[in-house]
């Protein structure tokens, strides 16, 4: 399979001239092209092992992106406020080849994303920006939405399969793992508290993203506001809780989700400021009294989870996540509980930092 033959489906502007692989997304895999019109696009091939149904994913992002461009009809940047999809020529959102799923996105020109944050202005801005989506998002048809991976962030059930997995060990890889498997026991109870918020109805149910990390906020390049969250392929019912805990996760740490060295991995506190600031700006008074009190728990449970998720796919023989060496996901899971521990032990002072921002809301 060739490019060309791919693109060919796709409405874009010119031929092709150059195509390379681009971003630094785990699950699928894009290119950006480049055309003789000047045009540029980011052609993906969807995931399958991970979204199993292309088409639910594809139909959850055409109605969330055609819903904020309403949204935001009298925006001047309007075409800049989500993703847009460049249609086949038979008026499709992606197209099947052979046994792959590819789509294709205009590119937003003029922004980029970071995967690390280099001034801290910025993380107040995509603070804003994961407060935005919620909001732009509070009137969309929540039923309408196809479920495009079963229990995405349901923490305990992800504990049960990590249980599961450790204990099957079909890699052999366990025994040196003694360490991690007991830190993700020691707080199985806490992992719970935003599902069952969830189960009684004291966290409500709401559009979210599922995936807030740094690198899914595109962030202007002259002006350094936060434009738009990408990657909606996990756009599901869920708790805002999540799209807080998991900006965070990545944002406000001092390293990178695969620092080896853990003496480098802290969870900075201004960042966290900057960010919880930015957020609760914009959605202070659209969030109940329980979703305030468990901010800071948000961060510590899918900073857990997403530990959790590594180390399961470091059992399972790195069949989920993009990996570059054989030890990536278990360098990745310790990184998290680092964070964890570290969100431990600065949890007086991150609770401060909330209550002294929502009392000058
Ligand atoms: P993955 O699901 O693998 O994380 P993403 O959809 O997040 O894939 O894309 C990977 C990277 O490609 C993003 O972090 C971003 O830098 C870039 N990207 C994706 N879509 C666009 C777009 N429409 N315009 C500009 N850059 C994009
Ligand atoms: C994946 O696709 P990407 O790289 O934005 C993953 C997230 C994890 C993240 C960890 C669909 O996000 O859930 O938190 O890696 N996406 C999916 O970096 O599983
Ligand atoms: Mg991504």
């Amino acid at each position: 399979m060739i490019m060309y033959n791919i693109l060919s489906n796709f409405k874009i502007d010119g031929s092709i001239i150059q195509a390379d692989d681009y971003g630094n997304g785990h699950i699928n895999k894009t290119y950006l092209v480049t055309t003789t019109s000047n045009k540029k696009y980011i052609l993906q091939q969807i995931n399958t092992t991970v979204f199993k149904k292309p088409k639910d994913v594809m139909e959850n992002i055409e109605m969330v992106t055609a819903h904020i461009r309403e949204n935001q009809k009298n925006n001047p940047d309007v075409s800049r406020s989500a993703l847009e999809i460049v249609n086949t020529h038979d008026e499709k959102t992606y197209v099947k080849i052979k046994d792959s799923y590819w789509r294709c996105y205009k590119f937003i020109e003029g922004a980029k994303t970071y995967e690390k944050i280099t001034n801290p202005f910025l993380f107040y801005e995509v603070g804003k920006a994961v407060g935005k989506f919620q909001k732009q998002l509070q009137d969309f048809p929540i039923d309408k939405l196809n479920i495009t991976i079963p229990n995405f962030h349901n923490t305990p059930a992800r504990f049960n399969r990590f249980l599961t997995v450790a204990t099957e060990d079909v890699m052999d890889r366990g025994l040196d793992i003694f360490n991690e498997i007991k830190f993700i026991c020691d707080r199985q109870e806490e992992m719970k508290i935003i599902e069952n918020g969830m189960a009684n109805q004291s966290i409500p149910i709401r559009v979210t993203h599922n995936d807030t990390k740094l690198n899914n906020v595109m962030i202007d390049e002259s002006t350094n506001q936060a434009i738009c969250i990408i990657d909606l392929d996990t756009v599901m019912p869920g708790s805002v809780l999540y799209d807080f805990g998991d900006a965070i996760r990545i944002g406000a740490s001092t390293a990178a989700e695969d620092e080896k060295d853990l003496e480098k991995v802290h969870l900075d506190l201004t960042l966290f400021e900057l960010f919880t600031k930015g957020f609760l700006e914009v959605v202070r008074n659209d969030l109940k009294e329980e979703e305030l009190n468990n901010l800071v728990l948000s961060a510590k449970i899918i900073t857990l989870e997403c530990g959790m998720r590594f180390l399961t796919d470091y059992l399972e023989g790195d069949v989920y996540f993009r990996t570059s060496y054989p030890d990536h996901n278990l360098i990745r899971a310790r990184t998290q509980f680092k964070l964890v521990q570290e969100i431990e032990e600065n949890w007086e002072q991150m609770n401060q930092i909330v209550n002294r921002i929502l009392k000058t809301l």
